[in-house]
C-alpha cells in the first residue's frame, strides 16, 4: 500500500473577505495585496482547506490561501480523512494520487509545476479515506496538485490569481510546468547595507557588515519572489566580499535561508575567486591548485551542514577589475568547474557569469569591440563545463542599455547549460525616476530566432530544449531595498513581476502580464486597467526615444551614474561603449567586411540580414553600422532627422503619461497615486533635459539643421546668466550639452542671491517653468517674486545622483496659471545650503492653451 501523508487539515466555517493579508509596518503587498478577493465570486468557494504532507512549503501554500480567502489559518493535525464537504485540497502528486484514482496515472506535469483540477464526488467512501470521512453527499474538490511542494505553493498562488482577477474558477483544469529549471533572481547588496545600482533604499538584507538583526521584509520579498515562481536568490553584489565565506558569516547565511525556506527560495550567494586566499588564508587561488580544490571542497561541505538546501554560488571573474583564472593562465571552465566539483554531490549550481572583458581597450582601434568579448571568451570553452555549471549571459552583446541586439553566445554554446541575465533595477533606463516597462524589451530577446537549428528562439536556448540540456533558465538583477514600494516607482514592480512570468512561461505577452499585474495590484477596474496599460505598454519606447534611439546605446555618462545625459562619455576611453559620433556619421562598423567583424559571431541568418546596412532593421542600426548623418532609414527619415524627431516625440509622450495617470486621480489608494504623480511630473521635465542635450549636442557635431526649426529655438525661454543678478554669477557646466546655453548660474552664499527680469510680453495667463539643479550636497531653496508678491517656493530636496550642475541633476519646476502684466519685474531668490549654490538655469514662460 502507498504511504500517505497525514493531511493537516481543515475545516473552516466563515469566509471573512475584506483584510489585507500580511500587513506588516512599512512595505507594501505589491500585487499580493488580494484586493479583488472581496468580491461574490469569492464567497462561492469552498471554506476548507486540506493539506496532504508536512513540508514547510506546503504549510505556507495552505496558509496563504487561508489568510488570502480570510479564513483562520489551517491548523494541523493528525487524519488521513478527505473532507466530507467542498475543500480545497493541496499536495504532491505523489500523496494526491492515491486519493483521487480518477485522475489516471500520470499528472502530466513536471519539475516545479502544478495541476490545479475541480474533482465533483458522489457520495461513495472515497478510497483510502477513513470510515469517519464518509458521509454520503455530492462533494467538490479543488485540487492543487504540485510535481513537487514548491509546485503546490506556485499552484496556490496561480489559483488565488485567478480568483484575485475575477476569473470562473468553478471548474478547473490547468497544467503548467515552467519552462526552465532555474528561475533566480540576484542582489547586487553590499555588507554594509547599500547595494550597487539599486534605486529604492538600503538593503534588505544587510547592515552595517552583518546579516539584517530583522529578516521581516526577506521573508516578505521571499513570499513575493514565490508567488511568480522564482525559486533562487544571490543576496550579494557579484563584486563579492570574500567574508561572506568566512566560517563566522555561515551562521548568518543560516538565518537568510531559513526566511526564505517556506517559500521554496533556495539562498545562493556571489563569491570570489580569489576566496582561498582573502577569506581561507591560502598562497594561492589557482583553481587547479589541490589545496585550493581542498578548500573549495570543504568550504562548500560545512555550508551545506548548515544548509542543506543551499542553491549554489553566482561568479564574476576577470570582470571591471574582479580576480579571475586568467591571473594563473586558466580558463572560465577551470574556475567554474573546481567550485562546481565541491558543489556536485550536494545538488548545488554554479552559475558563472558571462560578463567578461576588457575595460582598458584601445578606441583608436578600430577592429577593437567590447561587443565581441562574451563570445570570443566563451566559444570556445564550449563543451569543458560541468553539467551544474550555469554560462549566466547578460542578454546583450554590451551592458543593459536601452537597446542592443540579443548577445551571439546565447546562440553558440550547445555544449553549456545557460542562463540569460536581465536587470529589473533600471541602471540604464531611469532608474526607477521613470516607467519603463522592460518586458516588451526582455520579449524581444526571448522571442529572437537566433538560428541555430530550425527556429530556436532565444527562450528554447536558455530553457535548455535547444540543446537537451540538464539545466538552464533566468537571472534577473532587481535590488529591492528597504523602500516601502520595494523598487521606488510603484510601477516598477510590473518589471519584476513580469520577469518572473516570464521566466515561468516566457510564451506570455508584455500586454497579458502588464493586465494581471495591474488586475492584482489595482483590482478590477476598467479604467484602471486600461489606464495602466496604455501606460506601461509604450514605455520602453518613450525612454529609448528620448535617449539612445537607432542603437546608439543609452547616451547617458557612462562613467558616472548611467543616469543623465552624457553623450561624449562613452567616446576615448576603454569601457567600449563607443558610438563613434563625429561630424560626418555616426554608429559603431560592426560588420565582417569593414568594421570589428562582431556581425560574424551570429549564425549566417542572422549575420547576413544584420551585415547589409540595407537590411539591417532601423531600431539597430547604428549599434552595427557607421553611416552619414544624412542615411535614410527604412522609415524615410534620415538618421539625423530621426534623432531629432525621436527626441521631440518622446518628450511629448513623457509629458502624456503625466495626463494618464492623473484620470486615476481618487479611483486608486492614494499612496500609490501621489507617489506615481511625482515621478511622472519629474519624468516628464527629465525628458526634456535629454532632449535637448542630445539634439543639441547632435546639432552642433552634424551642422545639419532640424528640418522643423525646433533644435536651438527656444522663443519662450529666459537664459539664467541673462538675467539682471545680484549675487549670482554665471558658471558653465560640464557636459555643456547639459545646460541650455552651456552655462548656469550659482550662488556662492551665505547670503541669498538673486535673478530677476522684465515681462515684456502680453499681458496674460502663463504656465512658468524654472529649471534649475538639484544637487546631493545640499538642500538650497527658491522663492518665485512676480513684483512682490511671493508665488512660489521651494526645496531643492530630492537624492540625484550627482553633486554637480549636470544631466543628472537638472530638474524642471512648473507653476501653472500664472497672470503676469507687462512690464512686471520676476525675480527668483535663490538661497544656498551646504555645497548647493542654488543653481539656476533658466526660466520658460507658456502662454496657455
Ligand atoms: O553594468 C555594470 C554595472 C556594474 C556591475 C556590472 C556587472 C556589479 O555598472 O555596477 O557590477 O555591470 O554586471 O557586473
Amino acid at each position: 500500500m502507498t504511504r500517505h501523508s497525514p493531511p493537516i487539515a481543515v475545516a473552516f466555517c466563515c469566509i471573512f473577505l475584506g483584510s489585507l493579508v500580511h500587513a506588516q509596518p512599512g512595505a507594501d503587498q505589491a500585487w499580493l495585496r488580494y484586493q479583488s478577493l472581496k468580491t461574490p465570486a469569492a464567497g462561492a468557494l469552498p471554506h476548507a482547506i486540506a493539506v496532504f504532507g508536512r513540508g514547510e512549503v506546503l504549510r505556507a501554500a495552505a496558509k496563504e490561501l487561508a489568510d488570502a480567502l480570510g479564513h483562520p489559518a489551517p491548523s494541523g493535525g493528525p487524519g488521513a480523512a478527505l473532507p466530507d464537504h467542498d475543500a480545497f485540497v493541496l499536495g504532491r502528486w505523489q500523496d494526491l494520487q492515491p486519493r483521487f484514482r480518477e485522475l489516471g496515472r500520470a499528472p502530466g506535469i513536471s519539475g516545479d509545476g502544478f495541476w490545479l483540477k475541480t474533482v465533483r464526488r458522489a457520495g461513495s467512501r472515497p478510497l483510502g479515506g477513513s470510515k469517519a470521512s464518509w458521509r454520503g453527499g455530492p462533494r467538490k474538490y479543488w485540487l492543487v496538485i504540485g510535481a513537487d511542494e514548491p509546485g503546490v505553493l506556485y499552484g496556490t498562488f496561480a489559483l488565488l490569481a485567478r480568483i484575485a482577477e475575477g476569473l470562473d474558477v468553478s471548474t478547473l483544469d490547468d497544467r503548467e510546468t515552467p519552462s526552465a529549471p532555474i528561475r533566480w533572481v540576484n542582489q547586487w547588496d553590499n555588507l554594509d547595507g547599500s547595494i550597487e545600482r539599486g534605486y529604492a533604499g538600503r538593503s534588505i538584507f544587510f547592515d552595517n557588515g552583518s546579516v539584517a538583526n530583522d529578516l521581516t521584509r526577506v521573508k516578505e520579498y521571499a513570499r513575493l519572489l514565490a508567488s511568480i515562481g522564482i525559486n533562487g536568490c544571490a543576496i550579494n553584489n557579484v563584486n563579492a566580499d570574500p567574508r561572506l565565506l568566512q566560517p563566522e558569516y555561515l551562521p548568518q547565511l543560516a538565518r537568510v535561508a531559513a526566511a526564505f525556506r517556506a517559500w521554496g527560495v533556495r539562498l545562493a550567494i556571489s563569491v570570489d575567486l580569489s576566496s582561498p586566499m582573502s577569506a581561507g588564508g591560502l598562497k594561492t587561488f589557482d583553481p587547479l591548485d589541490p589545496q585550493v580544490k581542498a578548500w573549495w571542497q570543504n568550504t562548500v561541505d560545512v555550508m551545506y551542514r548548515l544548509i542543506p538546501d543551499f542553491g549554489g554560488f553566482v561568479m564574476k571573474a576577470d570582470s571591471e577589475g574582479r580576480s579571475g583564472p586568467s591571473k594563473y593562465g586558466r580558463t572560465a571552465a577551470d574556475a567554474a568547474n573546481v567550485i562546481a566539483r565541491a558543489l556536485r554531490p550536494h545538488h548545488g549550481v554554479m552559475l558563472y557569469r558571462a560578463f567578461v572583458y576588457n575595460h582598458h581597450l584601445d578606441w583608436r582601434d578600430p577592429k577593437a569591440d567590447r561587443a565581441k568579448a562574451a563570445f570570443d571568451y566563451f566559444h570556445p570553452l564550449d563543451g569543458k563545463f560541468l553539467d551544474n555549471v550555469v554560462v549566466q549571459v547578460k542578454h546583450g552583446p554590451i551592458d543593459f542599455q536601452v537597446r542592443e541586439p540579443v548577445s551571439p553566445l546565447l546562440g553558440a554554446m550547445a555544449h553549456t547549460n545557460q542562463a540569460i541575465e536581465v536587470q529589473v533595477t533600471q541602471e540604464y533606463t531611469g532608474q526607477q525616476r521613470q516607467l519603463v516597462y522592460l518586458v516588451p524589451m526582455w520579449k524581444e530577446v526571448l522571442d529572437f530566432d537566433v538560428h541555430v537549428d530550425g527556429v530556436t528562439p532565444v527562450k528554447r536556448v536558455v530553457s535548455g530544449q535547444v540543446w537537451k540540456r540538464p539545466l538552464g533558465g533566468y537571472a534577473a538583477v532587481v535590488n529591492v531595498g528597504l523602500d516601502r514600494f520595494w523598487l521606488g516607482h510603484p510601477l516598477a514592480m510590473a518589471n519584476l513581476y513580469g520577469y518572473g512570468r516570464l521566466a515561468w512561461n516566457p510564451d506570455l505577452s508584455a500586454d497579458e502580464i502588464a493586465k494581471e499585474w495591474t488586475r492584482l495590484t489595482f483590482g478590477n477596474d476598467p479604467q484602471v486597467l486600461d489606464t495602466v496599460s496604455r501606460m506601461l505598454l509604450p514605455s520602453w519606447r518613450i525612454y529609448e526615444n528620448y535617449t539612445g534611439p537607432l542603437g546608439l546605446q543609452t547616451l547617458t555618462d557612462i562613467t558616472g551614474p548611467h543616469y543623465g545625459p552624457g553623450i561624449e562619455s562613452s567616446e576615448n576611453n576603454g569601457w567600449g561603449q563607443w558610438h563613434r559620433a563625429d561630424r560626418k556619421g555616426v554608429g559603431m562598423d560592426r560588420t565582417v567586411a569593414t568594421g570589428t567583424g562582431f556581425i560574424g559571431q551570429y549564425s549566417p541568418e542572422v549575420g547576413r540580414k544584420y551585415e547589409s546596412v540595407k537590411e539591417c532593421p532601423d531600431d539597430l542600426v547604428l549599434f552595427l553600422h557607421h553611416v552619414p548623418y544624412t542615411f535614410v532609414l527604412h522609415s524615410g527619415k534620415t538618421v539625423i532627422q530621426y534623432l531629432y524627431d525621436s527626441h521631440y516625440a518622446g518628450a511629448e509622450q513623457a509629458a502624456t503619461l503625466v495626463e494618464e495617470w492623473k484620470r486615476l486621480q481618487g479611483v486608486i489608494d492614494d499612496a500609490r497615486y501621489a507617489e506615481v504623480l511625482r515621478r511622472q511630473e519629474y519624468q516628464a521635465g527629465h525628458a526634456i533635459v535629454w532632449r535637448d542635450a542630445v539634439v543639441n549636442w547632435f546639432h552642433r557635431e552634424s551642422g545639419i539643421p532640424d528640418a522643423q526649426g525646433r533644435v536651438g529655438f527656444h522663443p519662450n525661454r529666459m537664459e539664467a546668466e541673462g538675467m539682471q543678478l545680484s549675487g549670482y554669477t554665471p558658471a558653465d557646466v560640464t557636459p555643456w550639452e547639459t545646460a541650455s546655453g552651456g552655462k548656469a548660474i550659482a550662488c556662492a552664499g551665505p547670503s541669498p542671491c538673486s535673478a530677476s527680469f522684465e515681462w515684456d510680453r502680453p499681458s496674460g495667463t502663463y504656465d512658468l517653468v524654472v529649471e534649475y539643479f538639484d544637487l546631493n550636497n545640499g538642500v538650497s531653496s527658491f522663492d518665485l517674486f512676480v513684483e512682490d508678491r511671493r508665488i512660489d517656493s521651494w526645496a531643492a530636496d530630492d537624492h540625484l545622483p550627482s553633486d554637480k550642475m549636470n544631466g543628472h541633476t537638472s530638474t524642471r519646476r512648473t507653476i501653472a496659471g500664472v497672470r503676469l502684466r507687462r512690464g512686471e519685474v520676476l525675480k527668483i531668490v535663490g538661497h544656498p545650503q551646504g555645497g548647493e549654490p542654488a543653481p539656476l538655469d533658466y526660466v520658460e514662460i507658456v502662454p496657455r492653451p
